[in-house]
């Protein structure tokens, strides 16, 4: 089974939707329109992570978060909050978040991986180089497949060891996060090696620049490269899609999960 993540970003500065959901009241609206697009997850942050953000402070992010988090948790879909600070998720778990999603892989809070234990959540854990500001300076790997895996193998066994169940935990390559051009393509070419790790992957490549770079597109017309590397995806076994674009991409990957199956039955909803 698949599921796609919406993106709800309170930020001003999101490199692709910066300051469209600023304010709660269009961050509210827009995590409804997600869900009924399709979406099953929502994924709330209110700190950019795109290449050269400065980080915000923990007040600034809880200003953010939290108003949209607890409505937002009205809509039935599974709520994700999308930091690096344990206090910040600790705040998100208090108004319904059950995802805690950490950009850092747990170098910046190990002790997140602590606060899912405690209360039962599941937890993302990104690869990434450095931090927003650097990431993108001249990245290097001997193998980017070989060593993306060994880091995720190594959180994973440290939040397995904090009390998270492996099937709670979900692992990503980080596409896009200390990655060039061609290294985000080889890791979503070899991505069954990651989930050959044993957990769900989740993928995160909506609307980022290696899809500009190839196709030759602006932030706000990168939709096809987002279906095709998300279908890419699927075919080789990742299980969440975080997108901005639900509705297409929910489509996109309805057909795609039947072609592979080859077959399709009605889902039913009594
Ligand atoms: N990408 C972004 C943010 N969070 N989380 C996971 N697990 N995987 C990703 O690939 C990922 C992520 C960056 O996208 P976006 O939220 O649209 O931009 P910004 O960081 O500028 O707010």
């Amino acid at each position: 089974m698949h599921a796609v993540m919406g993106i709800v970003n309170v930020t001003p500065d999101s490199f692709s939707d910066g300051g469209a959901f600023l304010d709660p009241r269009a961050a509210v609206a827009h995590g409804y329109r997600l869900v009924a697009e399709g979406a099953a997850i929502l994924d709330v942050g209110g700190e950019s992570t795109r290449p050269g953000a400065q980080p915000v402070d923990e007040q600034t992010e809880l200003r953010r978060v939290l108003p949209v988090l607890e409505e937002l948790a009205e809509t039935g879909a599974q709520i994700s909050i999308d930091t690096s600070k344990a206090s910040v998720a600790r705040a998100a778990i208090e108004r319904g978040a059950t995802l805690l999603n950490d950009v850092t892989g747990l170098r910046r809070s190990p002790e997140m991986a602590a606060l899912a234990a405690e209360h039962g959540c599941e937890l993302c854990i990104m690869h990434s180089i450095g931090d927003p500001r650097t990431m993108q300076d001249d990245p290097r790997y001997d193998d980017v497949v070989d060593e993306v895996r060994a880091f995720l193998e190594d959180r994973l066994a440290f939040a397995v060891d904090a009390g998270v169940p492996q099937e709670r935990i979900l692992l990503d390559p980080g596409i896009g996060f200390g990655k060039t051009v061609d290294h985000n393509l080889q890791l979503l070419q070899r991505l069954d090696e990651i989930v050959a790790i044993g957990c769900r992957v989740l993928i995160g490549t909506s609307r980022k620049s290696f899809l500009g770079t190839i196709a030759g597109r602006e932030v706000s017309d990168r939709l096809g490269g987002t279906i095709a590397t998300n279908v890419l995806a699927l075919e080789r076994g990742a299980s969440v899609f975080r997108v901005h674009d639900v509705a297409p991409v929910v489509d996109a990957l309805a057909v795609a999960a039947a072609t592979l199956a080859g077959r399709w039955r009605p889902t039913t909803t009594t």
